[in-house]
């Protein structure tokens, strides 16, 4: 059994990833899987209600959000496969961009395309999950063309930016390249408009063409219910201590962890142990696991005093 544990299904695009990252620097992980949709009582016991897919877990350990699970594996011994040539800072800004403005639009396509032939409650959960409230079917039905419009024009740059080495940074694999890797993969695999769009861009299909022959690495399954009786029977060497000079927060205070963007996510609370500037981390305590660290990246999370 590999330390990697991951918290996923199979048809999540951020899961696949992390799936593909692994792959691509040649980790061994465990799988375990978890429901599409809430309610998740094996999950978020470890996740302080952290809902989100996928979770890392390492021990008692737990790391929320692929750009927080990416620091985590370069941390864990592979960061020169994942920021070749020192080029963390690049990679992991195009990755960021990538997320936010490409694969949003990919999202809102691939689901409001999916209204009236997914299962209504899965249309609602991640309607409310990433459109904001208020928004309708109707809403989301009329503003598709001029969300493909944005979709194809942040495309378009992905593909020239791929175009002199094959790859978004340098001239090796790194973490930028699955998220391109994972882009494709959604759209190819989820909207019947997918395939063509993609074979406008050759130089994305190539990549996605590289990337898919890494594939998911090798993985042995493991049942919720043992990761977290993992976790109850580990304990945590997460540093403690606040190094970021942008807030008057202290080690031990109670906070709350909210999504950037207005969003049905429920709220994180937990007792801060660790900040820097782009981690933060909390103790979190459940009759489940026991005491857990949980952890977030800064960037894309409103962080404030409970
Ligand atoms: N910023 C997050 C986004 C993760 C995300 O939105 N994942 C989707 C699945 S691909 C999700 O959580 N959907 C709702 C769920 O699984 O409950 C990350 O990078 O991990």
């Amino acid at each position: 059994m590999s330390d990697l544990i991951l918290h996923h299904y199979w048809p999540s695009p951020f899961a696949h990833k992390i799936r593909m990252t692994l792959g691509m620097i040649g980790a061994t992980w465990t799988s375990v899987e978890i429901p599409r949709v809430p309610p998740k009582p094996l999950l978020m016991p470890l996740t302080a209600e952290y809902r989100r897919t996928p979770v890392l877990q390492i021990g008692a350990d737990i790391y929320c959000d692929t750009a927080n699970i990416a620091r985590a594996l370069g941390e864990s011994g592979y960061a020169d496969k994942l920021f070749p040539n020192a080029q963390r800072g690049r990679v992991m800004a195009l990755a960021s961009w990538i997320d936010q403005s490409v694969v949003e639009l990919a999202i809102r396509i691939v689901i409001t395309s999916a209204i009236g032939t997914a299962p209504p409650e899965f249309i609602q959960d991640r309607g409310d999950l990433y459109f904001g409230p208020g928004w309708t079917p109707e809403g989301m039905k009329a503003g598709l063309p001029g969300a493909r419009l944005q979709l194809e024009a942040q495309m378009s740059h992905l593909d020239d930016a791929l175009a002199e080495t094959g790859h978004m940074v340098g001239n090796t694999t790194s973490y930028a390249d699955a998220g391109v890797g994972f882009l494709a993969w959604f759209l190819r695999g989820r909207w019947d408009g997918g395939p063509a769009l993609l074979a406008r861009y050759a130089n994305i299909e190539r990549l996605e063409d590289q990337l898919a022959t890494d594939s998911e690495g090798a993985y042995t399954d493991m049942t919720p219910e043992a990761a977290l009786e993992l976790a109850k029977g580990s304990t945590s060497s997460a540093p403690s201590g606040i190094s970021n000079a942008a807030c008057d927060f202290e080690v031990g205070q109670r906070i709350r962890i909210r999504q950037r963007t207005q969003s049905s996510d429920p709220d994180i609370f937990g007792t801060l142990r660790y900040l820097d500037a782009w981690r933060v981390s909390i103790d979190h305590n459940s009759a489940e696991t026991g005491d857990v660290v949980v952890h977030l990246p800064v960037a894309g999370y409103q962080i404030d005093a409970a």
